[in-house]
């Protein structure tokens, strides 16, 4: 089917120099016979991403491709993505969002959106819950995770295991709501989505998985990033620590 006409789920892939694993990832996808539209949103990557994309959308007509002019950071492209998608005749009733590297298994995207389905909001992929696992990560990398979702989880204080993840559903009635609060440009957009999922008190569900390395290509996860996250983490926590003395 094509997207114009409407389909009940579209996944978000973002894409920067994904080259070794689109190809195959968009096929495992499209082997689960969802019936979903494909959504990848590429940064003009130097390794042509895109063009293997393009050869594939020739075949299979659920895929969607977005491209920018530069890398512009992973919450831009999630909020672009979001943004592109309401604006299809029939937007998808949820959205998933996932890495294009193979970190986040495409055999647990039926998991999540039935999940969200029975009635959450916000469905999170969670590294950090009972069952759940991190595969093949170094121990900075592990230690960088960590810290990161600690830190997340006292400046936004939800019941939750991971806060970090990036595999994800949402509903469209959720992203209707917290699009125009949305303005992260990198790896921020994690809290800020449940921060607003907080404040609309939407009901968010927590689904073990087990999340693996990369095999294939580049981390992006840059001193860049870590320093946006860092400043969003501390801006969040000064406007909260003002609001309790005002
Ligand atoms: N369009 C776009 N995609 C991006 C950008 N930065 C990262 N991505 C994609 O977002 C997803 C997550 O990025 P990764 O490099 O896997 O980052 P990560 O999963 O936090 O890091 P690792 O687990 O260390 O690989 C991948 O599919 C990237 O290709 C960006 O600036 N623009
Ligand atoms: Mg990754």
């Amino acid at each position: 089917m094509n997207p114009q006409e409407g389909h009940h789920v579209a996944i978000i892939l973002p894409t920067y120099c994904e080259a070794e694993n689109i190809a195959d990832l968009i096929q495992a996808i499209e082997n689960l016979n969802l019936n979903s539209t494909l959504l990848v949103i590429d940064d003009s990557s130097p390794d042509n991403t895109k063009n293997i994309v393009k050869k594939l959308k020739e075949k299979n007509q659920n895929i969607l491709i977005l491209n920018r002019s530069h890398k512009m950071g992973l919450g831009t492209a999630i909020t672009d993505g979001f943004r592109f998608l309401l604006a299809l005749p029939k937007p998808p009733s949820y959205i998933i969002t996932m890495d294009a590297d193979f970190s986040h298994n495409p055999q647990d995207i039926s998991r999540l959106l039935n999940i969200a389905e029975n009635g959450c909001d916000l469905v999170i992929g969670s590294r950090y819950c009972q069952e759940g696992k991190t595969k093949g990560w170094s121990l900075t990398r592990i230690l960088i995770s960590k810290i990161a979702n600690k830190l997340t989880g006292i400046l936004i204080n939800l019941p939750l295991n991971d806060y970090t993840s990036g595999f994800r559903c949402y509903s469209k009635g959720y992203i209707i709501k917290a699009l125009p609060q949305l303005h992260s440009e990198t790896y921020e957009i994690q809290i800020e989505t449940l921060r607003q999922a907080k404040l609309q008190h939407s009901k968010i569900g927590e689904m073990p998985i087990i999340f693996e390395n990369r095999k294939k290509g580049k981390s992006k996860l840059t001193l860049t990033e870590i320093t946006a996250f860092s400043k969003y983490i501390l801006k969040v926590s000064w406007e909260q620590l003002a609001d309790k003395r005002n």
